[in-house]
């Protein structure tokens, strides 16, 4: 697989106008961000010049050596030759390669490891959380295929669900069977804490699954997450089991309204907070506004909660090529919940919903 020089470009720009000569991920997702595949225990190091570089263990060195986009992979500890970098700790080793000025993401090192590589090296050290926040907010081409195959898998699975969802079974066995289809459709992440809320506990908004029974009157409400090569999905649907409640009901046309006012107002250069204010202001007018306990949405990528942030506080601003989900629920308890989640691309003519899914209520 070729680089994605689309989003490396992207970085080394940012490099340049921070000035920084390197930067220096410890962590996983941003590790999968700079090479496109995973590698545990590992290190990756982009320069400004666009080379990267990978420090792994030993137990690591042949699978990161498969990795395409990457030009030098080195393996630390005492062995000889110039594969090796002789160092007693990943941290160390990674120090050794680089000089000048390095950025490092604040938000994804731990404190011990951020004061080990600082006592192995001499050069300014910044902070490069905006950075990489900048360039995975604002997806790229094959991160918006890779999405979009997400997106049909996990709604390829509420469609599963909707076949085996009826009276009589429990929430778990509903999760179960889905966790197993998603990986019989190719996905190589599956969140294993499935929400499958039924009955009063789809007034939880992360209701996981139990062994309650669903039953005849029960809402169910579906959030399910499934990703593909490392991009994530996330969909949520409320069904209803045999018949729906009248006051359920006019819930659930209050949060379809709200989803739909919130993907009205996305467009290039709109504050994330009226977005969220869209979906907000319109349950406040309807009298459930003490029952939306939660943001309208949030970036979806490489992980299942991301920049930008749509919420009452956030500061973010929308840019083409974004990815975030519009999700407005109410939750009242001893009475039920209802909460619909679509996913949505930032474009210059708007919103673009990705999902085919329906919203429109169902009853099975
Ligand atoms: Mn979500």
């Amino acid at each position: 697989m070729e680089r994605d020089f689309e989003r490396i470009n992207r970085i080394v720009g940012l490099m340049d106008e921070h000035n920084l000569d390197y930067v220096i991920v410890f962590d996983p997702i941003n590790l999968r961000y700079l090479v496109g595949s995973q590698v545990d225990y590992s290190s990756c190091i982009l320069s400004r010049a666009g080379e990267i570089y990978l420090v792994v263990p030993p137990m690591e060195y042949e699978r990161a050596k498969k990795i395409t986009w990457v030009d030098h992979v080195y393996k630390y500890g005492e062995g000889e030759g110039p594969e090796w970098i002789r160092a007693g700790s990943l941290v160390e080793a990674t120090a050794k390669l680089v000089e000048g000025r390095v950025g490092l993401p604040y938000s994804y090192i731990s404190h011990i490891q951020y004061e080990k590589f600082k006592s192995f090296i001499d050069s300014n050290i910044d902070n490069c959380d905006n950075i990489l926040k900048t360039a995975r907010t604002i997806k790229t081409n094959r991160e918006l295929s890779l999405i979009n195959k997400a997106v049909r898998l996990v709604e390829d699975g509420i469609r599963h669900a909707i076949d085996i969802l009826n009276e009589g079974i429990t929430e778990k066995s509903i999760a179960k069977e889905i966790i197993v289809y998603f990986y019989g459709r190719g996905a190589d992440k599956v969140y294993s804490d499935l929400i499958v809320a039924s009955g009063h506990r789809s007034a939880f908004p992360h209701g996981r699954a139990t062994d309650k029974v669903i039953s005849s009157g029960d809402p169910v409400t579906l959030d399910f997450v499934a990703a593909y090569e490392g991009y994530w999905g996330d969909v949520t649907r409320t069904f209803f089991v045999r018949r729906v409640e009248p006051e359920i009901k006019k819930i659930y046309e209050v949060v379809e309204e709200a989803l739909y006012r919130a993907i009205d107002k996305i467009e290039v250069g709109v504050n994330a907070k009226d977005v969220d204010g869209a979906a907000r202001k319109y349950i406040e007018k309807s009298g459930y506004g003490k029952y939306f306990i939660h943001s309208t949405g949030h970036g979806i990528g490489l992980e299942i909660h991301e920049d930008p942030r749509l919420s009452s506080k956030s500061n973010d601003v929308l840019v083409e090529n974004m990815v975030v989900t519009i999700e407005p629920g109410i939750y009242i308890k001893d009475v039920g919940g209802v909460r619909i989640e679509n996913d949505v691309l930032v474009t210059e003519e708007g919103a673009k919903i990705l999902n085919s899914l329906s919203t429109e209520l169902m009853i099975l």
